[in-house]
């Protein structure tokens, strides 16, 4: 029976249903009851598997088609009605042609099955920042993993009234055909329509599809910002707290370095870091004029392999109940889930295709998940729920770079800032389908998940700088610079806590002093605090030095994006940036022979005391991590 008597609600599903033609409506009005029923079913018909309720309670494992493990950015639209809108990194399709593509595929493919509508929320109902759906799906794994990730219930419909508007959603499983997988954003009409898909990014719509795509279309006309980033509170051991927000593309470590454990003299001195948000944040102008960021998601929807106690034990412990793993291998000698990297391998295990292992190849999908819900998380922000958010004091950029990059840099303002996002380049990863490890430019982490022209989205950055009276910092980090045997030159994981702790000196009042360099200001080695660390001080210098020969190739690249890619709607203020890092890297003769690049004392800031060092030899151990 439906829920609600809100009209614009009830003839969306009249529409789907009289399209897709189900046997059977059910409202999600996420009750326990009516979610460990659907959980029941699933595993009748196979859908979930059971684990071991002993030790992994209230947990399954669900796989995938082997042609749907990743989102499909070449099948994913923006269908706005001009097509300059959508800009020139997304894959466009007019409206209409879109609707009656999609719809044509939907029609009648839910016959003989079950259309469930899930009402949600992303964000805390009833907050400013909240925004409501409704996802139509034929696929319970969908309402199973919506009602981890996103507030799923009848308080939704109430929070919507009679007349409120909503997100719409419909999402129709088919026959998973990935020649006719399509997943299509109207960001003009608030609609999304995914067919053919049931993986993760490409179905949970309130994820990538609304609370990116679709929210960075609203952000942009009501003025707020969607960002790809995670959230993390730090506590000083005074108790004072500081809020950093982070943009790294999909699989690159946010959910590690959300929700990382600093090392053990931080910890005796009293640092805390917690979590508030893995993925997404909602980012708005406070009051105070600084910008205030909330995560609109409910839980964690993080990369399997690599997960482990060293690299993040409390995402681990996230997964320990209440959690569905997909695409990671099952141990079944105790029901148990295994994927690379979490520990030795198990004796008997089926891999992610269903198959039993022999220990060829990989057991886990590298893009195999966990669902998890937020509550689980051990540092889970008390700021979690907050309605109003967090206040920012600081930005961070990183992309997974084996060279180039230095291991962490500032801006020099926002301006600078908003172009050091725009010029970021990464490796792909097996969040995507398509080749890894290739570098590819992508804007603040955003080039999959921009609702419209990119060159549009740099100057809407622009223009909110110019409604912050107190902006946060802007840096931007890379854990990944790789020696000439492509050996990591950095530890990463809980070791970036030393990279967080000089970020946020700098956005004290009285902030650590820094070498100005061509591309903005990087630390001096002794200000990053090595203690209890293996690692060799000539190794971070060696990852904080800025090569002017090599960025000065940098902003030819960056240029041949901008001319090439992006095109006229880059505003000025980021052509400004890119002529002075021209500028500031052309190499004189006389500097050619005799590198490294010449580093200046940032004269503006007062400098302060420097933090312990105590650098140990020996270099960054060889390791194989792949998100760090
Ligand atoms: O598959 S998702 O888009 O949800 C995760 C990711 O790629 O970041
Ligand atoms: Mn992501």
């Amino acid at each position: 029976m439906a829920l609600t008597k809100n009209k614009k609600v009830l003839e969306f599903v009249e529409s789907c249903s009289s399209l897709t033609q189900p046997d059977n409506i059910v409202w999600i009005d996420g009750s326990a009851n009516q979610i460990k029923q659907l959980k029941e079913e699933a595993v009748k018909s196979g859908e979930l598997i059971k684990l071991n309720q002993n030790l992994l309670p209230d947990c399954y494992l669900h796989r995938t088609k082997v042609n749907d493990v990743a989102r499909v950015e070449d099948r994913t639209f923006i269908c706005t009605k001009n097509k300059d809108d959508a800009g020139p990194v997304n894959y466009w399709m007019d409206p209409k042609q879109a609707y009656e593509l999609t719809r044509e595929i939907a029609r009648g493919s839910m016959k003989g099955r079950t259309m469930y509508v899930i009402p949600y929320s992303m964000g805390v109902v009833g907050s400013d920042f909240a925004k409501i759906g409704i996802e139509v799906t034929d696929s319970i794994y969908v309402v199973l993993n919506m009602n981890i990730m996103t507030r799923v219930g009848v308080n939704c419909l109430k929070a919507l009234g009679k007349n409120g508007d909503f997100i719409k959603g419909l999402h129709a499983k088919c026959n998973v055909d990935a020649d006719n997988r399509y997943i299509m954003h109207f960001p003009e009409d608030n609609t999304i329509i995914s067919v053919n898909s049931a993986y993760g990014g490409n179905v949970l719509l309130g994820k990538k599809c609304f609370a990116l795509r679709i929210a960075s279309y609203l952000g942009k006309n009501e003025g707020w910002m969607a960002e790809h980033m995670l959230i993390l509170g730090v506590t000083f051991p005074d108790q004072t707290k500081k809020y950093i927000a982070a943009a790294f593309p999909s699989a690159c470590g946010k959910t590690n370095l959300a929700m990382l454990i600093p090392p053990k003299h931080y910890l005796d001195k009293g640092y805390k870091v917690e979590c508030v948000g893995d993925d997404i944040a909602w980012i708005r102008v406070g009051e105070d004029g600084r910008l205030w960021a909330v995560n609109p998601e409910n839980g964690f929807f993080g990369v399997a392999p690599g997960t482990n106690e060293k690299s993040n034990l409390n995402a681990l412990e996230t997964t320990r109940r209440g959690t569905i793993f997909t695409n990671v291998a099952l141990n079944t000698d105790d029901m148990t889930v295994w994927w690379e990297g979490l520990s030795e391998k198990p004796e008997h295990c089926i891999d992610w295709t269903g198959k039993p292992w022999n220990g060829e190849g990989k057991a886990a999908h590298p893009n195999s998940r966990f669902t998890a819900p937020a509550v689980n998380c051990p540092c889970v922000s008390p700021d979690f729920n907050s309605k109003k958010g967090v206040p920012l004091s600081a930005i961070v950029f990183g992309g997974r770079r084996a060279s180039a990059t230095p291991l962490v840099y500032q801006s020099r303002d926002w301006k600078h800032g908003v172009f050091v996002g725009s010029a970021m380049s990464s490796e792909t990863t097996a969040a995507a389908t398509g080749a890894t490890g290739v570098l590819r430019h992508d804007p603040m982490a955003m080039k999959p998940f921009t609702g419209y022209h990119m060159g549009d989205y740099f100057a809407h950055w622009i223009d909110m700088g110019k409604k912050i009276k107190n902006p946060p910092k802007i840096f931007n980090v890379n854990w990944f610079r790789q020696d000439k045997n492509g050996n990591f030159m950095w530890p990463g994981f809980g070791d970036n806590m030393r990279v967080l702790e000089w970020i946020l000196k700098r956005c004290s009042d009285n902030p650590v002093d820094a070498e100005e360099t061509p591309i903005g200001f990087v630390p001096k080695a002794e200000d990053i605090d090595l203690t209890g660390l293996d690692y060799d001080i000539g190794t971070l210098k060696e990852i904080l030095t800025v090569d002017k020969q090599t960025w000065f190739k940098e902003a030819e690249e960056i240029e041949n994006y901008y001319n090439g890619v992006i095109g006229s709607r880059i505003p000025d203020e980021l052509w400004a940036c890119l002529n002075e890092l021209k500028e500031n890297c052309k190499v004189t003769a006389r500097e050619t022979a005799k590198k490294p690049a010449a580093k200046k004392t940032d004269t503006a800031k007062k400098p302060t005391a420097k933090s312990p060092s105590s650098a140990k030899k020996a270099t960054a151990a060889k390791s194989t991590a792949n998100k760090k």
